[in-house]
């Protein structure tokens, strides 16, 4: 690994992957991740030859990434493979000058995730709209959330949100705009791209209907806690169910004035 600032990136990239794996979230290949290392990289490893040139299946060129490097994850590689290994399980790319394609520059050609385009498009939306910060992107399949997407009531605007934020307090401060749904669409498509994109104007995280959920945030743990946080509400709602009862919840009132008080957003 060229700096330290990349292998510390990478390490919390497998740690995440290691927490996917443990959660039961990712199944086989399931999930995928993408980190902007541009920052972090050292110029020698910044000016390698590709190793191949890809084109990407987009309707319009992507503008505010171009020159970019990402550390995205293998297509068909497992997340736990990632934990214990994550440069022979994914690789890093550099997007290139027509926005249309891209550069894989390291350490091997190890092709990207299916849902590369959903990825970049979402890297794309955010930096274009003035959220420079935002540089993970996580895609797994929580078990509790993708439960809770086949009941139709849940899929209704706002109404997971709120069970989930009257659950525990952490969920209301951890995830301050909630969680926005897209309808079930085919995994790795432009619409499936499209739609979360809507959502991801609104909310922290997306729940993609009978699927997953995605999550974009600061660096890859920030993802990953929003979904974990989520996940502990859908439990806590799911084991009362289980238990027989249906779970009072924390009155909305009672939630109003945590974010403040708590200063994380
Ligand atoms: O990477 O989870 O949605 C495999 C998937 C596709
Ligand atoms: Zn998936």
């Amino acid at each position: 690994m060229p700096c330290s600032e990349l292998y510390y990136q990478v390490c919390a990239i497998a740690e995440v992957a290691g927490f996917l794996w443990q959660r039961g979230w990712a199944e086989r290949n399931g999930g995928n991740i993408s980190v902007c290392v541009t920052d972090c990289i050292s110029s020698s490893y910044k000016d390698r030859n590709p190793l191949k040139t890809v084109a990407l299946p987009l309707t319009h060129p992507l503008t505010t990434i171009i020159g970019e490097y990402y550390y995205v994850t293998g297509t068909n590689r497992r997340m736990r493979d990632v934990a214990v290994n994550p440069m022979g399980n994914g690789a890093i790319i550099r997007v290139c000058k027509d926005g249309k394609s891209y550069d894989i520059i390291a350490d091997e050609v190890i092709m990207p995730t299916s849902e590369l385009v959903s990825h970049l498009e979402m890297h794309d939306f955010e930096q274009s709209n003035g959220r420079k910060q935002i540089k993970a992107v996580c895609h797994t399949h929580p078990t509790q959330l993708v439960a809770l997407s086949h009941n139709p009531e849940m899929l209704k605007p706002d109404v997971m949100t709120r069970l989930l934020w009257s659950m525990i307090p952490e969920t209301r401060v951890i995830v301050p705009h909630g969680i926005g749904i897209v309808p079930y669409r085919q995994p790795g498509t432009i619409e499936l791209a499209a739609a979360t994109i809507e959502q991801l104007a609104g909310h922290d995280v997306v729940l993609w209907e009978k699927h997953g959920c995605l999550a974009v945030g600061e660096d890859i743990l920030e993802t990953f806690d929003a979904i974990d946080t989520l996940a502990k509400s859908a439990d806590i709602y799911l084991d009362c169910c289980t238990a027989g009862f249906k779970p009072q919840g924390i009155a909305p009132d009672m939630l109003e004035g945590l974010v403040e008080l708590f200063h994380l957003n």
